[in-house]
This record gives structure tokens, C-alpha cells and sequence, in this order.
């Protein structure tokens, strides 16, 4: 069974009352009031899955009237709003972390002890919220839990998907992609909430008529309506009484359909039409960094930004009769450029809807939006077709006309008879297709672009966007990136949370810069082997689910090697499976030359149309299957655990003892994973790529096992002439590797299967897998001798735990809060 998590600091701590209901008795009968009157059952014929729903609506009962009380204090004190417009909220579960938060875990087990009930096997009945695909949406998830738990009035909005990431299955080494039914049974946390439904326009056309007044007037008239209707989440900080909100839309066809289908007039096309508004919100577009391009996309796109500043506005207007607040009052921050239409959007609503003036709409737009860039890899640069805009959307592409003809006019001015630059800088691309710059126009939108770590933010100022750098230097800030402690530590792992506290005690959990406090007990050979069996007994915990999963029994003793994020050729998976490959042969020939039992972990989604990711998920199966067949005389052993997603990191990140981070530098803008796995005492091994930099310098080169290119050499490296080739043939252990994967010895079933990736290799290698070969391959024997001196090794981890306090998103919201947003915290009483 599952250790409780810590409790909260005693400061701010709801209290664990009757007057609170917090308490097992109070637990135990909403409990079982839930059974009856929400589930219509008796506690003898309720399933496990209606004692799971009634104990969350418990829990939800218990979070109401914080939340109640929260929206009345921003609303009554007039605070200024942080406003996250995010694609993807990837959240995972919700009621582990909400017994947490509240600081109930002990009184909902005791109470579901008393009724016979295990409440570790209620919290796994829950399906993950997997409203988004990586580090983007788990970014955003962490974000909602530090601005509620630091009291700031934060708010999140999105889409509510109605399938989240697929669901991946393996069939004989293969991804395959199921259907996310995420609400299939229910979702007991969220309240729809029909009477703030938006209306949203798409097509039609725009009507452009002189005013009474005088000015010209734009209407945006015709085409077809569809209703945003949103749907709320609690979300409840640690150990206060804030629960914040967090909106998600879905798209409901408008009464006109209804009053097509009634009429009958072509009942056909009308339920046909009927579809096509509701399949806005359907499904999570399950990219990694790369840009689709589907007029559904853009379609999801501006709905939910139109419904969010819609509704953003409505209530600034509850207490304000202009807008020369607005500002003041708002800041609305755009997750990469998925929302950024929303700066044309807050602009027709200023200028045609409320009639303000271009350049007060134009001021209060700057000042209102902030900007956060995740991605350098060209082929996520949102560009869509003029095209496509002037059908879906043609009021917005005039004012994204209109915006950057005033905005060529600056560079114009600021940097004469420089052509080539006004048109590296527009807003509008040229060529066969002419395509909006979705980038452009958030940068020159906001007065605020951020990157997600310092070398991203470099490479941004540097790279990508060096002319918005030099002409507006005070937009351009860093915000590194951070994880939520609590659900990355407290919760994920309770036997080091009980360690560290009883050593430093539990003011950790929010101000994580404590952890400082354990430095001096790495001295301590006591605590040392404490915490040698706390992730002994985390990686028992582990193969145990290992086996029941994938039927391969892992060594304990064997160092935990994990490889979990998304698949992309430029996280290079590969690396990692072909230094696999070099290993198992060398084993073969010469056991002694495996110094240590290693077992190697992946959990990787690929996206569904990216082929050579989907191979590389067949390699690494083939090579589990090949290498597990041996394990015992090679002591290697390989494991692809299906399905990734937030609860199984929960899972996965406490038992891990080295983590790799091996990207080609320049390619991941921060990763996050990295900071969770340094937080739970695993050794990064890693390029100086995102954060891994910030890791590196806050534990020092002794505790990091550091590789590969930088990001300088890489460019360095391609522009004298990159001939992967060349390296394939000067590297014995390289070649065999590859001619052994390219044999087809991995797909006996299919000798050529692999082909396409090899060749991926030797003959382009977009990201420097061989050229970083060799470094790779002789850090990773360093990272094995270092295991064998188990007190060093330990010494290490301790090391990163004590220093991860500034990966913290306690840290980064704060940040955002002071610098961008301005928004201060707010007591709930
Ligand atoms: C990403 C970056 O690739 C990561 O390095 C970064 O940590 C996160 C959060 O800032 O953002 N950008 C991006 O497009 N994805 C990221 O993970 N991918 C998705 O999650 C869609």
C-alpha cells in the first residue's frame, strides 16, 4: 500500500476539523450521501468505479466552497487577473492530488478503510486528463497548481477535448493508437456551466460602412455560428484556501441548427452541420512540435480564444464601464502561438464591438498579451495560409493587415531602405502561398516574449527572432521553466518526501529552496543509506508493475536507466538504443565488460504520421526482445512501457537512477522532465541543451555526466560539411551496431524494416546521433563506474535533490507573476 504524502506546513493549513468537514467522519458520510443521491446506488451494489465517483464528489463538496469564496474575493477586491490561454492542459489525475492539496489524504483513506475500502486501488480507477501531448501541457498543468497554491489570481483557459492523447498500445513491438475516452464514465471534477455560453462566428463575410460618427465601420456579418459552452475545474492550491478555475470550452452547435433540424428543411445537410460545429472540441491534434495545418486546428484555435476573451471581457465590464483599465485589470499570457489570433481577436472586439480607436485598442492589446516561445524547430512555426484566413476568419486577416502596415511602417522608419529586412520581419509571408507568421504577430502583440530556459531564450534573441531582438530588446526575457513539487515529490513520492522532512522538516513542499537544507546530510552516511532504500524500495515498487505490465522481471539492483518523453528524432531515442545495441555486443563477446546491471526504460509517444518515431519504437521493442533473452548473462535488460502519460511518470520518476537528457543541443527548448527526475535523486546524463545548462550549474560538473556537442559545435559541425558516413566507418562499435539493425536481426519478421532509419543516419543525421556516438557511449561507462561506489554515487543524488529547489514552478510563476503579469497574491479567507 501507498505511504500518505506529507502533510502541508501547519501555517495556512485548512484546518483537519469537523467545521472544515475534512475529517474521516465528515469524509466517510459525504462519502456515502454521494453513493446514494449522486450514484443511486447502496453501498452493497456500488461498483468500484461509483465509489471512486462518490469519493471525488466528496472531495469536489470540500473544494466548493474555497472555490465559491475565492472567485468572490478577486471579484469583490477588483484584483488583477493572470489569464493563461493554453492549447493543452496535460493534467493527469486529479483526486491523489486534490486530497493532497487539501490536506485530506489521511482522513479519506481512514474513512475508506472503515468501509472496506482500499483507497490506493479508488485513486487508479481515475483516467488520466490528458488534455495535451508533453512538456507544453504538463507546463501548463504546473503552472495552474503554483499560481492556486501562491494565491495569485490566476485562471486557465482552454479546450475540452472530448478524446485527449491517444491511448498506445503495443501489437507485436508496433504503436498503436486507440481512442481517449477520457469522459466515457464521467468526470466527477468539472461543472458545466450552460449560462455563460459565447457565441463564435467562422466564414461570412466583413461589411465596411461609415458610422454615425463619421468612422468607418466593419461588420462581420453571415457565415455560421457555433457555441463555446464552458466547463470549470477547481484547482486547489497546497495547504491555503484558493481554488482557482480552469475554463474549458466545448463546442456546442447553435439553436439555428436547431431550428434547421426542426424545420426539416433538408434534415440531412442540418445534422450534418450540426457535426461539423461539435467536432470543433473533439479531438487533441496529438503533434509534438510540428505544425499540421488543418483548417479544424485553426478552427479550434479561435474558438477557444474567441470564447476566452469573450468571456475575460464580460467580466472586466461587471466592475469597469471603459477600457482604460483593462490592462490594470488583465494580463493575458499566449502558450506558444496556438492562441495568438487572440491579439487580432481582442482587437475586433475592441475596435468594431466596443468602437475604441485603433491605437487605444492597439496600446491596451500590447499591454494586455505576453508571449511564451517553446520551440525552435522551424516545422512548429505556426504559418497559416492567407487563404485559409480570409475564408475562416476575414475580419481578422484585415486587422492582421491592417496591424502589420503599421507595423512595417516603424521598420521602415527605424531601419530605412533595409528591404530585406521588413520582409524577414512582416507578418505576412511571401511565396507560391502567401501565409501569416503566427510568431510575428504574437511578438509584435505583446510587451512580453519570453523563452522557457536561458539557452533557449539566447538561441531565440539569437536565431529566431534576432530582428524583434535588436528592435525591441526590453520585450525579450527568460523565464526557465519548473515542476510542481507537490505532485513531482509529495505526491509521486512519499517515501523520500517522509525522508527529507524528517531531516529538514516540511517547509519544502512550498518553498523548495529548502531542500538546500539536506547538502549537509549528504555527509551523513545514515541519511545516505536511508535514502539508498528509499529508491531501493521505489524501484521494487517499479519492476513490480514492470512485471504485471510486461512480464519482464527487472534487477533491482540494476542502475534504472530512463529515457520517458515523446518520440522526435531530435530527443534521439536513437542514441540511446543504438549504444544499447553496441552494448549487448559487446557483452556477448566479453560478459566482464558489463560492470554493472543496467536496465534500460522508455515510455515515448509518437506521433501518429511521424514514421521514422514509430520505428524507432519498433527498434527499441525488437532490441527489449532480443536482449531480455540474455539478460541473465549479459545483465542487460530493456523495456518500452506503453501508454506514457502523467500517472505512469508518477510511477516511473521515483525509481529512476539516471536520467536521460540527450538532445542535440540547440533542438529542446528547456525539458521539464529532466528537473522532475534531478528532484526525485536521479543523475542527469545529458547535453548542454535547455535546461540541462541550468541543471549542470546548479549541481556542478562533479555531479552531472555531461557529453556531446554544444550548441555552437553543432552549428559548427553541419556548416563545415557534416558526412555521418564518415563517422560510421571510423567507429567499429558504431558500425556493427547499425549493420546490425539494418541486417534485420531486431525484425526477423521483416529484414528491412529498420532500413529507412539507418539510412535516415548515415546519410543526413539531421541530429548529430553519430557524431555524438562515441562521447555518449564513454559517459555512460563513466555513469556505470560511478554506480559501483555506491556511497559517491548516493553523495551525487542527494546533491541534485538539495539543488532542484530552483526548478521549482513556484519559482517560475513567480517570475511570471512579477515581470510580466503584475499580479499580486490574494488572501482567501
Ligand atoms: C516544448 C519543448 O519542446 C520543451 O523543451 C519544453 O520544456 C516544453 C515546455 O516549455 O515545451 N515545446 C513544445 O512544442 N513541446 C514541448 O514539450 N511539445 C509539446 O508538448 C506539444
Amino acid at each position: 500500500a501507498r505511504p500518505a504524502p506529507p502533510p502541508p506546513s501547519a501555517s495556512g493549513t485548512p484546518e483537519d476539523s469537523g467545521r472544515t468537514g475534512l475529517d474521516a467522519a465528515s469524509v466517510r458520510r459525504g462519502f456515502f450521501e454521494h453513493v446514494r443521491y449522486s450514484r443511486g446506488k447502496n453501498p452493497e451494489t456500488a461498483t468500484p468505479h461509483d465509489r471512486f465517483m462518490a469519493l471525488s464528489l466528496a472531495v469536489r463538496d470540500r473544494l466548493t466552497d474555497r472555490w465559491v469564496k475565492t472567485a468572490r474575493t478577486y471579484y469583490e477586491q477588483d484584483v488583477k487577473r493572470a489569464y493563461y490561454l493554453s492549447a493543452e492542459y496535460l493534467l493527469g489525475r486529479a483526486l491523489g492530488n486534490n486530497l493532497l492539496n487539501l490536506n485530506m489524504y489521511d482522513a479519506a483513506a481512514a474513512a475508506m478503510q472503515e468501509v472496506g475500502v482500499d483507497l490506493t486501488q479508488l485513486l487508479e480507477m481515475e483516467p488520466d486528463a490528458g488534455l495535451g501531448n508533453g512538456g507544453l501541457g504538463r507546463l501548463a498543468a504546473c503552472f495552474l497548481d503554483s499560481l492556486a497554491t501562491l494565491g495569485y489570481p490566476g485562471m486557465g483557459y482552454g479546450i475540452r477535448y472530448e478524446f485527449g492523447i491517444f491511448s498506445q498500445d503495443l501489437v507485436e513491438g508496433h504503436q498503436v493508437e486507440r481512442a481517449d475516452e477520457w469522459l466515457k464514465f464521467g468526470n466527477p471534477w468539472e461543472i458545466v456551466r450552460p449560462e455563460k455560453a459565447v457565441p463564435v462566428r467562422f466564414f461570412g463575410r466583413v461589411e465596411h460602412h461609415q458610422g454615425p460618427d463619421g468612422r468607418p465601420v466593419a461588420r462581420w456579418v453571415g457565415g455560421k455560428t457555433v457555441v463555446g459552452v464552458p466547463y470549470d475545474t477547481p484547482i486547489a492550491g497546497y495547504g491555503n484556501n484558493t481554488v482557482n478555475t480552469l475554463r474549458l470550452w466545448q463546442a456546442r452547435a447553435s439553436a439555428e441548427f436547431d431550428l434547421l433540424l426542426f424545420n426539416a428543411g433538408d434534415y440531412e445537410r442540418s445534422v450534418v452541420e450540426k457535426n461539423d460545429s461539435e467536432v470543433i472540441s473533439k479531438v487533441l491534434y496529438p503533434n509534438d512540435a510540428f505544425q499540421a495545418g488543418k483548417e479544424l486546428r485553426l478552427k479550434q484555435q479561435y474558438f477557444f480564444v474567441a470564447c476566452s476573451i469573450a468571456d475575460i471581457v464580460r467580466r472586466y465590464l461587471k466592475n469597469h464601464n471603459d477600457f482604460r483599465d483593462f490592462s490594470r485589470k488583465c494580463a493575458i499570457q499566449l502558450n506558444d502561438t496556438h492562441p495568438a489570433i487572440g491579439v487580432a481577436e481582442l482587437m475586433r472586439v475592441l475596435v468594431d464591438e466596443k468602437r475604441l480607436l485603433w491605437d487605444e485598442a492597439w496600446s491596451i492589446t500590447q499591454e494586455t498579451f505576453g508571449y511564451t516561445n517553446h520551440t525552435l524547430l522551424a516545422e512548429a512555426m505556426e504559418r497559416w495560409p492567407v487563404s485559409l484566413f480570409e475564408r475562416l476568419l476575414p475580419r481578422h486577416l484585415e486587422i492582421i493587415f491592417e496591424i502589420n502596415q503599421r507595423f512595417m511602417r516603424q521598420v521602415q522608419i527605424r531601419y530605412p531602405f533595409d528591404v530585406e529586412k521588413q520582409q524577414r520581419m512582416s507578418l505576412v509571408e511571401e511565396g507560391p502561398e502567401k501565409k501569416i507568421r503566427m510568431a510575428h504577430l504574437a511578438v509584435v502583440g505583446s510587451h512580453s516574449i519570453n523563452g522557457v530556459a536561458a539557452l533557449h531564450t539566447d538561441l531565440l534573441r539569437r536565431d529566431v527572432l534576432p530582428d524583434f531582438a535588436q528592435m525591441y530588446p526590453e520585450r525579450f526575457n527568460n523565464k526557465t521553466n519548473g515542476v510542481t513539487p507537490r505532485r513531482w515529490l509529495a505526491w509521486c513520492n512519499p517515501r523520500l518526501s517522509k525522508l527529507i522532512t524528517s531531516r529538514i522538516g516540511e517547509g519544502w513542499t512550498t518553498d523548495l529552496d529548502q531542500l538546500q537544507k539536506l547538502e549537509a546530510h549528504a555527509e551523513d552516511a545514515e541519511f545516505r543509506k536511508a535514502f539508498r532504500e528509499v529508491k531501493r524500495a521505489n524501484k521494487e515498487e517499479l519492476a513490480q508493475h514492470v512485471r504485471d505490465l510486461r512480464w519482464v522481471q527487472l534487477n533491482p539492483d540494476a542502475i534504472f536507466d530512463v529515457q520517458i518523453k515523446r518520440l522526435h528524432e531530435y530527443k534521439r531515442q536513437l542514441l540511446d538504443a543504438i549504444h544499447i545495441v553496441a552494448l549487448w555486443m559487446k557483452a556477448r563477446r566479453d560478459p566482464a565488460s558489463v560492470i554493472t546491471p543496467r536496465a534500460f526504460l522508455f515510455g515515448a509517444k509518437a506521433a501518429p504520421g511521424y514514421h521514422l518515431a514509430k520505428l524507432t519504437i519498433r527498434l527499441i521493442n525488437g532490441i527489449a526482445e532480443v536482449v531480455n533473452s540474455d539478460a541473465g548473462a549479459t545483465g542487460l535488460q530493456v523495456v518500452f512501457l506503453p501508454n506514457y502519460r502523467v500517472s505512469l511518470a508518477e510511477r516511473i520518476i521515483p525509481a529512476a537512477d539516471v536520467s536521460e537528457q540527450i538532445s542535440t543541443a540547440g533542438w529542446e527548448a528547456s525539458g521539464t522532465g529532466n528537473m522532475k527526475l534531478m528532484l526525485n535523486g536521479a543523475l542527469t546524463l545529458g547535453t548542454l541543451d535547455g535546461a540541462n545548462v541550468e541543471i549542470r550549474d546548479a549541481v556542478g560538473d562533479e555531479n552531472f555526466f555531461l557529453f556531446g556537442l554544444t550548441a555552437d559545435e553543432v552549428i559548427a559541425r553541419k556548416k563545415a560539411g557534416y558526412r555521418p558516413r564518415e563517422v560510421y566507418e571510423a567507429n567499429t562499435e558504431l558500425r556493427e551496431a547499425l549493420d546490425l539493425i539494418r541486417s534485420g536481426f531486431f525484425s526477423p519478421e521483416d529484414r528491412n524494416l529498420f532500413q529507412p532509419l539507418v539510412d535516415s543516419l548515415l546519410n543526413e543525421d539531421r541530429y548529430l546521433v553519430l557524431a555524438d556516438f562515441a562521447a555518449y557511449a564513454a559517459k555512460q561507462e563513466d555513469v556505470a563506474r560511478a554506480y559501483r561506489d555506491q556511497e559517491s554515487w548516493t553523495k551525487k543524488c542527494i546533491i541534485n535533490v538539495a539543488r532542484a529547489g530552483i526548478f521549482s514552478s513556484d519559482r517560475t510563476i513567480k517570475q511570471y507573476a512579477e515581470e510580466i503579469w503584475k499580479v499580486q497574491q490574494t488572501t482567501v479567507e
